[in-house]
């Protein structure tokens, strides 16, 4: 018998700049609305796929060298499962992944696990997807996912089925270049596991926030100013929306009954040390993911100086600076 073709793949993550909080569709991961994201540089995570027939006929998932376990596994095998009725297979898959960040380094992991998962898994059944079908696939392990196909500025269209939910690259060219020169300083304030998930806490957020439709609407607008700032290389523009978009998602969270709040009392310290930076001059947005740290939109050229003067007030916080990366690459595997 012919081995099993083996397909490795990698991607890094991306953070969002107009969020995304919400699916209209839950089974088939269609957000409530489109979102504009920033894929990073030096975040990937690699991961090598092969339909083997895993361990005893069961797929085989390692991620920096452990077996997860509950419901990381069980969205690893849902996400095989899509791929093998595509494909038509049925035997079992050995997965391996690895991260080139720290899961606990306030930056999304699922966003790069699933659309490097998709990428070698569906290359692994003998699927030749193009990037828009790969962002529709990377879309069904997890919305985020979507958008780190592709590299620098993204827009995911929420659309409105399988079809037309997708993520495209913003401007290929010159708007990651000197003209709007985004970058971003990320603030780790706390390691600490999540208390609740984005699913269930976008579930939650969804069901019971009585602002969350006002965030929704607002969204719209902030998306369209958002892409006339990046088109006119409108930096502070762009930065104002971004962290209002965030502050509202933020807010609708809070609302919800119970109350979902990812913020620590130095999440507020930290969006507090933003502001005095911007204050003092230099090109500084807030924006907060899932979880209690920050992340700062700055322009590239000036993003070591922010970086310096959010260490200073930020005493303990591990602040690094991101660049803008590129999307899914196929890599030799190992
Ligand atoms: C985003 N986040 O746009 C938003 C902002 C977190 C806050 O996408 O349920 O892991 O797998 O589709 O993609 C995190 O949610 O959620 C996320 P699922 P995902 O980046």
């Amino acid at each position: 018998m012919t081995p099993a073709p083996a397909a490795t793949a990698s991607a890094n993550t991306n953070i969002a700049l107009i969020k995304y909080w919400g699916k209209a569709d839950e089974s088939l991961t269609i957000p409530t609305a489109s979102s504009l994201s920033l894929t990073l540089g030096g975040t990937r995570t690699t991961t090598t796929v092969s339909f083997d027939d895993g361990a005893d006929g069961a797929d085989a998932v390692t991620i920096n060298g452990a077996a997860p376990g509950g419901t990381a596994r069980a969205r690893v095998t849902r996400f095989l499962d899509l791929v093998r009725a595509r494909a038509g297979l049925t035997a079992a898959a050995s997965v391996v992944s690895s991260s080139v960040v720290p899961l606990a380094a306030g930056l999304a992991s699922s966003a790069a696990g699933f659309a490097a998962l998709a990428a070698a898994a569906s290359r692994a059944a003998g699927m030749d997807l193009d990037d828009r079908a790969l962002s529709r696939l990377a879309r069904r392990g997890s919305g985020s996912a979507a958008r780190s196909v592709f590299g620098g500025l993204v827009l995911w269209n929420a659309g409105v089925d399988d079809a037309t939910s997708y993520a495209e690259p913003v401007e290929t060219a010159g708007a990651v270049g000197a003209g709007l020169d985004p970058a971003m300083v990320v603030i780790v304030l706390c390691e600490g596991r999540k208390t609740i998930g984005s699913t269930e806490a976008m579930r939650a957020t969804m069901r019971t926030s009585p602002l969350y439709p006002a965030w929704v609407e607002a969204g719209r607008e902030d998306l369209r100013s958002a892409l006339a700032a990046v088109r006119e290389r409108d930096l502070p523009r762009l930065g104002e929306v971004v962290e209002a978009n965030a502050l509202g998602m933020h807010a609708a969270m809070i609302a919800s009954r119970p109350s979902i709040m990812y913020w620590l009392p130095r999440t507020i310290e930290a969006l507090h040390a933003v502001r005095a930076v911007r204050e003092e001059g230099l090109p500084a947005w807030a924006t907060i993911d899932a979880g209690p740290n920050v992340k700062v939109l700055t322009r590239g050229a000036d993003a070591d100086a922010v970086a310096a003067a959010l260490r200073d007030r930020l005493p303990g916080a591990a602040v690094s600076v991101r660049r803008p990366g590129g999307g899914v690459r196929i890599e030799d595997t190992p």
